[in-house]
């Protein structure tokens, strides 16, 4: 099979099983696990942060982090197909009880003055605003890239009206590789960030949620609330220290196979292109074939391409690690056989 359904699905590389193997454990719940407390160090520095933790998944990360900046009856302003509101099965309202205000977007990123005026005033009727949240790449835009200007602007508002700004960077380090920037030029624009280990960077499980040293206290706390206070986990930091490290540099590979997968695609008839690739993702329209995007998923399964809906005619391929060029061409050949069986 060739899985270009996401690049969650990379395996751990070899030096990663050999760190894991090897890792110096202990309990981190008491502090003492050493390889837990270095990556947690390292990427602190790496995002510019003065103190960072480990967490499970995405989702965990970005759910303390609206756990530890919000009470319940907040209102968190996001992006209207924000990862956030659209796929973590509604945990903001489960767990944290804030209620979502979305923005439109243009390519993922929300307008300055939409987000300065959903700011709420102080008035009884209204809740009060509690966060707002960017996200970097941004995946249902397509993997775009959020310019840094718009962050800026977006957290210099959120700072004048004391609204905290998280940063939702699952493909952080994606939107650092396009634009040839160090991630801490994106963190800068946030109080808090959520980076992901285990997408392209590779490592088996894990993100980052970073911030100033206060927060990330709280933060502690509210993993531990969550049941996600691990013990031995430094089995699990090993590799994520070898994602944060070794692996970054090479996320741009996965962007020019990304744009040559797009630009292959384009040519098929009745497939469209409908993002700008910026980074990893791309996403074609099969609307003018006579299908389905749930049913062209499947007819591309039995020819051994995975790759997943992204709406009713609209399908999704995710480049990584685990794919290479000659696997591409491959896909590419598949996918021109499903399309002109259904033209
Ligand atoms: N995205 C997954 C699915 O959940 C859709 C994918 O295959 O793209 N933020 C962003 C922007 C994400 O894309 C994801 C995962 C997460 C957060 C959540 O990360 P995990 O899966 O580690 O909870």
């Amino acid at each position: 099979m060739i899985d270009l359904r996401s690049d969650t699905v990379t395996k751990p590389t070899e030096a990663m099983r050999k760190a894991a193997y090897e890792a110096d454990v202990g309990d981190d719940v008491y502090g003492e696990d050493p390889s837990i407390n270095q990556l947690e160090e390292t990427a602190a520095e790496v995002l510019g942060k003065e103190a960072a933790l480990f967490v499970t998944s995405g989702t965990q990360g970005n759910q303390i982090a609206i756990l530890t900046h919000c009470r319940p009856g907040n209102e968190i302003i996001l992006e209207a197909e924000s990862h956030i509101f659209y796929y973590e099965s509604g945990a903001s309202s489960a767990f944290a009880g804030v209620q979502t205000r979305t923005l439109n977007g243009t390519r993922g990123a929300m307008n300055p003055s939409d987000v300065e005026y959903a700011i709420r005033g102080e008035d009884q009727h209204f809740p009060e605003t509690g966060l707002i949240c960017l996200e970097n790449t941004h995946n249902r835009a397509g993997g775009a890239v959020i310019p840094t200007d718009n962050m800026k602007e977006i957290h210099k508002i959120a700072k004048a009206n004391n609204v905290p700004v998280h940063i939702d960077g699952a493909r952080l380090f994606n939107a650092a590789a396009a634009l040839n920037l160090p991630a801490s030029e994106f963190a800068k624009h946030c109080d808090t960030v959520q980076v992901c280990l285990s997408k392209g960077l590779g490592a088996p499980v894990g993100s980052i949620l970073a911030g100033n040293r206060d927060f990330i206290t709280a933060a502690r706390k509210w993993r531990k609330r969550l049941g996600g206070g691990l013990r031995q986990a430094g089995i699990l930091a090993a590799p994520g220290l070898i994602a944060l490290t070794q692996m970054r540099e090479r996320l741009a590979e996965d962007h020019e196979n990304a744009q040559y997968l797009a630009q292959q695609l384009g040519q098929i008839k009745g497939i469209e292109i409908v993002n700008q690739v910026d980074t990893n993702i791309i996403v074609a329209d099969v609307k003018k074939l006579k299908t389905n995007s749930s049913e062209f998923v499947e007819k591309l399964k039995a020819e051994g391409v995975l790759s997943g809906t992204f709406g009713p005619s609209y399908v999704r391929f995710v480049t990584h690690y685990d794919v290479n060029r000659n696997q591409l061409e491959q896909a590419i050949t598949a996918i021109q056989k499903i399309a002109d069986q259904v033209i």
